[in-house]
């Protein structure tokens, strides 16, 4: 399957760098761990990451988050190794853009930014489109007085990360423009919903049960979507590869589910996303099974299991059935499963586990069997 939409790839890359502010005592492998998944994010969205630092303070600046003599050194930076942009992993109010960009005569832009960014050129249907520009104007209208300093230090053609809308169009700055674009994008969503809606009522009158793919990005949700269901899903190593929700009919031997792939979550994920992507998750809402897909092989399993947990409370859906489903087992050598009642080991990729996860899944569906495979 070939992606529609990608970053140009004939601009140069636009160098970067990170910036993380910590209370002190943080432990600093939680916030390195932050910055090593900011990085991914920078490259995600087509930046070349040059270089980082993290500074540890009593309380944060009002003005600049982090303290003069640090910003001090980061311009320094920029200016001896050409870095066009400085990415901050903490959230940066409108002022504090300004005045970073000020100071140190880059563009200024933080990990929400960025991740809605990618957001922007990973949407491809109508609704992911609408959801993705409409939490970039939430986000960025209480920020204008820095989105504006940003816009200035863009260089003319080049790339800008966090600062494109959906169809790489850049972001919109005059508020009149603003508001009206709001009140448009919101019709056109609650038009979409309600066709979403009858989709929705006639499926439940089928009595097909549903079951929805949910889990961290990168754990592996589309490649288990496609050995599941054979569904030819764009898979990649690289966060957010699935933005739209795709749903497959998989057939078992006591019955037939439907299985929708969504959108996977990050930690520190903008409320702006969970508001604008509340519709296209509802068909997490509406299941009757989640499969909590995890990455058992990655360090940071435990943080992701919270945020996604976390995420699904704030989705209001945290009381559902849910299966947690522990892939990339190839990776890694004797994980031990302690909730043996609602979990499974597979591995997407080789498909070990995928008869044991059919029969359980079979189970909590209350099917007789679930002996054969996928359509
Ligand atoms: N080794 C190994 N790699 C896997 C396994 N399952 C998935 N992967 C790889 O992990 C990467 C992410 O897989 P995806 O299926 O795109 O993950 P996703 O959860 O859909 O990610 P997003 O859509 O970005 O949220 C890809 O490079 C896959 O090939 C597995 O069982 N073992
Ligand atoms: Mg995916």
């Amino acid at each position: 399957m070939q992606r529609t939409t990608t970053y140009a790839t004939d601009a140069p890359k636009e160098r970067v760098f990170l910036a993380a502010f910590a209370l002190k005592g943080e432990p600093a492998e939680t916030v390195e761990a932050s910055l090593d998944e900011l990085a991914q994010l920078a490259e995600t969205a087509g930046a070349e990451v040059c270089g980082r630092t993290a500074q540890y303070k009593d309380m944060p600046e009002k003005a600049t988050l982090i303290g003069s003599g640090k910003v001090g050194e980061m311009k320094q930076f920029c200016e001896n190794h050409d870095i066009d942009a400085v990415i901050f992993d903490n959230e940066l109010s409108g002022v504090q853009i300004k005045n970073l960009t000020d100071l140190t005569g880059r563009r200024v832009i933080d990990r929400s930014m960025l991740i809605l960014d990618i957001f922007a050129g990973r949407a491809e249907s109508a609704e992911g489109k609408i959801q993705v520009e409409l939490a970039q104007i939430k986000y960025t209208l209480p920020r204008l007085v820095g989105i504006e300093k940003n816009m200035a230090q863009m260089k003319a053609g080049g790339a800008a990360a966090g600062m494109r809308g959906p169809g790489e169009k850049k972001l919109e700055t005059d508020r009149r423009i603003i508001r009206r674009r709001v009140l448009e994008l919101e019709a056109a969503l609650k038009k979409l919903e309600a066709e979403r809606g009858t989709r929705g009522a006639r499926r439940a009158h089928s009595g097909v049960k549903r079951v929805a793919l949910v889990g961290y990005t990168n754990a592996g949700k589309s490649t288990l979507m496609n050995l599941l269901a054979r569904a030819g899903v764009w898979t990649e190593d690289k966060l957010f590869a699935t933005l739209d929700p795709v749903t497959r009919k998989v057939f078992l031997g006591g019955g037939t589910f439907t299985l929708t792939d969504t959108v996977g979550f990050i930690s520190k994920l903008p409320h702006e996303f969970i508001d604008a992507f509340k519709s296209t998750l509802s068909e997490a809402r509406d299941a009757d099974l989640l499969l909590h897909i995890m990455d058992c092989a990655s360090p940071a399993l435990q943080k992701q299991y919270a945020v996604v947990t976390e995420v699904l409370k704030q989705m209001g859906i945290e009381n559902k059935p849910v299966l947690s489903v522990y892939n990339k087992a190839d990776l890694i050598k004797g994980f031990t499963l302690y909730d043996k009642a609602n979990s499974v080991l597979i591995s997407a990729k080789t498909g070990a586990g995928a008869e044991d996860l059919k029969k359980r899944i079979a189970e909590k569906l209350g099917f007789g069997s679930g002996e054969q495979g996928g359509e």
